[in-house]
C-alpha cells in the first residue's frame, strides 16, 4: 500500500483520469470521498483553499491539478510510462486541447441533457465556478443542445486519429494523452441520461475507450475523510528537491499566492518551498492539519509574489 490519498467522487471525469493513472501505475492507494460542490470542509484545510477535484495526499504534501498529479506519480513509478519521449510535446498539447476546448462543451453537453438529473446545486456551484450568474434549468437543458453540436466535431477528430487502426492516440505506446482525451469521453456515460450513443459511429474509438477502461483503477480502499486529515496533522511535509526559478519566479522562503487560471479561480497563499519550470509549492498552516505543502503545476495556473 503505498501512501497515496486521492481525494474524489464517482462522477468526477478528472479523477477518473487520476483513478486511472493510479491503476496503470499498478499501485495500491487509499480514497476519500469528497462532496461534488462546495464547500468541502474536509479538503480545504489540506489544500489553503483549492477546492477543485481530484487532489492527491501523502502525508502533509497534496498536488492539486491532474497534469501535477500525473507528474508525481510518474516520478515515484517511472515504468510504466505515461511520458514516452518520441510522443511528449504532440501528446501535452493533445492534453490542453482535450481538457480545455473538448471538456467545456462536453461538460455543458451531458450535464444539460442530465439537466434534471444532476445533485442538488450543482448547477449554480458550477457557474460560480466559472464566474457566471446562476442559470435557470432552462438555460442548462439548452446548453445541452447546443453544446453537443460542439462536441461532434471534435469526437470525429478524436475517431480519425484512430482510424489507422493504430491503438493508442499517437501510436503503439500509451501516452498520458489517452489518459486526458479518455475522461472526457468517458463523462458521456454522464448521470442518468447515457449519452455514448455519440461515439457509437466509430467502432475504434468505442475499442478503444474499452482498452483504456480495462486499466482498471489499481487497488483502491475507501477511507474517511477524518483518516486522511488526522495523517496529516500527524506528517510533516517532505523535504522538497533542490529549486531551480526562473527569472521574476517567487523564491523559496518568499510568501507568494497562487491559483488556477480557467475556473475555480481563489487565491492559494503561503510560503514558497519549492519551483521550478514545471511546480510550484507552498507552505502553509492551517488549525485543523498543521503545517502542509500544497504542490501547484505552473501551465494552467498563475501567480505573485505577495509582500508579507
Ligand atoms: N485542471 C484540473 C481540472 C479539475 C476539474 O475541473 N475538476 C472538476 C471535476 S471533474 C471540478 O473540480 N469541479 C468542481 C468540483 O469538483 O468542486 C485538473 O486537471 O485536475
Amino acid at each position: 500500500m503505498s501512501g497515496l490519498i486521492l481525494h474524489h467522487y464517482d462522477f468526477s471525469n478528472f479523477a477518473e483520469k487520476a483513478r486511472l493513472m493510479l491503476g496503470f501505475k499498478g499501485l495500491a492507494w487509499r480514497g476519500v470521498e469528497i462532496p461534488p460542490i462546495a464547500p468541502k470542509p474536509d479538503l480545504t484545510p489540506l489544500t489553503g483553499g483549492y477546492r477543485r477535484t481530484p487532489v492527491l495526499q501523502d502525508g502533509a504534501d497534496v498536488w492539486c491539478d491532474t497534469n501535477l498529479i500525473a507528474r508525481e506519480l510518474e516520478r515515484r513509478v517511472p515504468s510504466p510510462t505515461l511520458f514516452p519521449p518520441a510522443t511528449q510535446g504532440a501528446a501535452e498539447i493533445v492534453v490542453r486541447w482535450a481538457e480545455h476546448q473538448l471538456m467545456r462543451p462536453m461538460a455543458l453537453f451531458v450535464s444539460g441533457i442530465n439537466a434534471d438529473h444532476m445533485p442538488p446545486g450543482l448547477h449554480a456551484d458550477r457557474a460560480g465556478l466559472h464566474g457566471l450568474p446562476v442559470p435557470s434549468i432552462e438555460a442548462v437543458r439548452a446548453a445541452g443542445v447546443r453544446n453537443r453540436l460542439l462536441v461532434r466535431p471534435q469526437l470525429a477528430w478524436l475517431a480519425n486519429m484512430l482510424e489507422d487502426g493504430r491503438s493508442y492516440l499517437l501510436g503503439e505506446q500509451i501516452c498520458i494523452a489517452d489518459f486526458a482525451a479518455y475522461h472526457v469521453v468517458w463523462f458521456l456515460r454522464g448521470r442518468k441520461i447515457d449519452c455514448s450513443a455519440e461515439i457509437a459511429p466509430y467502432p475504434k474509438l468505442v475499442a478503444w475507450r474499452d482498452r483504456m477502461a480495462a486499466i482498471g483503477h489499481g487497488q483502491l480502499t475507501d477511507i474517511a475523510p477524518a483518516v486522511a486529515i488526522a495523517e496529516a496533522r500527524a506528517a510533516t511535509p517532505a523535504t522538497p528537491r533542490p529549486s531551480a526559478p526562473q527569472e521574476g519566479d517567487p523564491l523559496p522562503g518568499e510568501r507568494a499566492r497562487v491559483r488556477a487560471g480557467d475556473n475555480g479561480r481563489d487565491w492559494i497563499v503561503g510560503d514558497v518551498s519549492f519551483v521550478d519550470a514545471h511546480e510550484i509549492a507552498l507552505l502553509r498552516h492551517d488549525e485543523a492539519v498543521g503545517d502542509m505543502a500544497v504542490h501547484f503545476p505552473r501551465l494552467g495556473y498563475d501567480w505573485r509574489r505577495e509582500r508579507r
